[in-house]
């Protein structure tokens, strides 16, 4: 391959057990009827996809003693999630996991964080959602582990989960900047603040506007001095507006619109720093023609440089 292409590798990782809703699990699939691979081909970028890994059924099972539904199978999941990504994070690849639910991203970045260690990267997330996923077992109104990524990766979650990067907290709260929550339960209120969680929520993008949202969330990665972050995105498809990207189980309206997602997307591509991702809790089941799926591959283009003009560097 040429040098400084990207190579990106798709893994398929097919599963709901972390939420409510069933139907998350065809989300791979329907990014590859909506032609992801080939859109980021036709960037240059050269795309190897592992095609759909093989895990654990959903059990639908009731909330256990601790509170949580399916914590034996959202492990297994995890873990297959955190063991190929950290292998192709050592393979210098930059892995795009397909959920799959939400919880899935625990895995992916607890290996994208025991990486950084290892390289000595500096890493940031940012997690583009309606919802903050902080809950506990404790605190959460469903038992859903879809619900609870961001407190396990902070070390506050189940103890299983929190510990798949080998280190607890696997990151600093610190390194994480949430953007476009809309629906954000009474606990996790007082878990963003007990983590000190960077948050633009929708009132702070009507506020400022996502160019200044997205000039604040990446203030750390742009510019050389920053030449060493590793930036990872954690894309739930309900981050975007239900009229936009009904496909997806837990929707809340008043999300971004079309020009929002994409210039978001622009921005961070303009960084050059994105090393990691993951398109989560796209649901085929809830979609139309699987509009979401192709409006998700659009953005990703974005994602990955295309652009209308050539532009300078930020
Ligand atoms: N806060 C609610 C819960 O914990 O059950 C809803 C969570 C939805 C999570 C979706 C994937 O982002
Ligand atoms: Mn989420
Ligand atoms: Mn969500
Ligand atoms: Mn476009």
């Amino acid at each position: 391959a040429a040098t400084g292409q990207i190579q990106a590798t798709l893994i398929g990782l097919p599963t709901d057990v972390g939420a409510s809703r069933l139907g998350a699990a065809m989300g791979p699939d329907a990014l590859r009827v909506a032609q992801l691979a080939p859109a980021l081909q036709r960037l240059g970028v050269a795309v190897q996809d592992l095609g759909n890994l093989a895990g654990p059924p959903n059990p639908r099972g009731e909330r256990d003693a601790q509170g949580m539904r399916n914590l034996a199978e959202c492990l297994a999941w995890n873990r297959i999630a955190h063991d190929t990504v950290l292998q192709l994070l050592q393979q210098k690849r930059l892995p795009i996991l397909l959920g799959g639910d939400h919880t899935l991203a625990t895995g992916s970045i607890s290996a994208v964080a025991r990486h950084c260690r290892a390289t000595g990267k500096r890493l940031r997330v940012l997690w583009l959602d309606a919802h903050s996923d902080c809950n506990t077992p404790e605190s959460s109104p469903t038992g859903n582990l879809h619900g609870m990524p961001v407190s396990s990766l902070c070390g506050r979650g189940p103890k299983s989960l929190a510990a798949l990067s080998g280190a607890v907290p696997a990151l600093p709260a610190s390194a994480f900047c949430q953007i476009g929550l809309r629906s954000v339960d009474g606990s996790e209120k007082s878990m963003i603040r007990e983590l000190g969680l960077e948050v633009y929520d929708m009132r702070a993008i009507d506020e400022l506007g996502m160019r200044e949202v997205m000039r604040r969330a990446l203030a750390g990665v742009n510019g050389p001095q920053n030449s060493d972050v590793h930036l990872h995105l954690s894309f739930d498809v309900d981050f975007l507006d239900p009229d936009i990207a009904p496909g997806t189980g837990t929707p809340v309206r008043g999300g971004p619109n079309y020009r929002e997602a994409q210039l978001c997307m622009e921005m961070i591509a303009d960084t050059g720093r994105l090393a990691s991702l993951d398109i989560v809790e796209l649901n085929p089941a809830l979609d139309l023609r699987n509009q979401t799926a192709e409006l998700v591959v659009d953005l990703v283009q974005s994602l990955f440089g295309q652009s209308t003009l050539m532009r300078d560097a930020p």
